[in-house]
């Protein structure tokens, strides 16, 4: 007798886990698996945000991927996703990031959001400003539990999106939003400029795909919360990082810059 969808589900959720935890990359489940669809995807990113809650983690936030052309074309996914951040996510600004509890590392520029206060009902931005902290300069650090970082759209959103860590900035743009889109942002490695980019990269305005998490999260009874982080999604492609690399991020009166080991 074959398993039942949801014993399926529950298994790819716990093949991720294992593959996250061990460092042993999975070959893509929509390879094996023609039916798994974005739907069962979501749910098995459920499965595995419950058993991160059930050890000991708490749900510091949110993030958007693929909401530029730039990540699209990079990944070969062409629909906006979204997933979840962990407080054991967060790397303090400055401090080392380390190769060795992750797979193929990659980072990418984004623009982050924290939340002053709670927020439901948005249909505008504008009824999204008030309830902000800070928007400002990050830096989303990406693993694949898959081979070779290749994934179809069901795969990557049953693995959280690649989510893996983030760094947040200290420059707040909250009082210059009008010119959130046309902040220049460079990334470095090893002191070459690899990419180069502009907020508006994502959907026009990060504070766009902000409020599309706002209103997909409505949909599924859940909302954001005060001190809550979203990652608005990568202004650029990611690039790849190993031990003794050196990464940098420029944004106007603001850099983010740590060793790799
Ligand atoms: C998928 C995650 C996408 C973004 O900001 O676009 C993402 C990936 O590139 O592995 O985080
Ligand atoms: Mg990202």
């Amino acid at each position: 007798m074959s398993p039942s969808p949801e014993v399926k589900l529950k298994e790819i959720a716990e093949a991720l886990q294992r593959a996250r935890l061990d460092k042993n990359p999975i070959p893509q489940f929509t390879s094996q698996m023609p039916d798994f669809s974005l739907e069962d995807a979501y749910t098995v990113q459920n499965i595995c945000r419950e058993s991160d809650i059930g050890a000991g983690l708490s749900i510091a936030g949110y993030k958007m991927g693929l909401t530029s052309k730039a990540k699209q074309r990079d990944v070969k996914v062409f629909e906006p996703i979204s997933g979840y951040l962990t407080d054991k996510m967060e790397l303090p600004l400055g401090q080392p990031m380390e190769t060795a509890s992750r797979i193929h590392p990659r980072v990418e520029p984004e623009i982050a959001v924290v939340m002053k206060t709670a927020v439901t009902g948005a249909h505008r931005i504008t009824d999204l400003i008030g309830a902000l902290e800070f928007v400002g300069p990050a830096i989303e650090i990406l693993d694949s539990r898959y081979r070779d970082f290749a994934f179809r759209l069901p795969d990557v959103v049953a693995d959280n999106t690649s989510a893996s860590g983030f760094i947040l900035g200290t420059t707040n743009y909250l009082n210059r939003l009008d010119d959130l889109p046309f902040l220049g942002v460079t990334l470095m490695k090893n002191g070459e400029v690899l990419e180069t980019g502009a907020p508006a990269a994502v959907l026009g305005n990060p504070l766009i795909s902000l409020l599309q998490l706002v209103q997909t999260l409505e949909k599924r009874n859940q909302r954001l919360e005060a001190g809550q982080v979203v990652l608005t999604g990568g202004i650029t492609a990611s690039i790849s990082v190993k031990a003794a690399d050196w990464i940098e991020m420029t944004m106007p009166s603001s850099v983010i810059r740590f060793p790799v080991i």
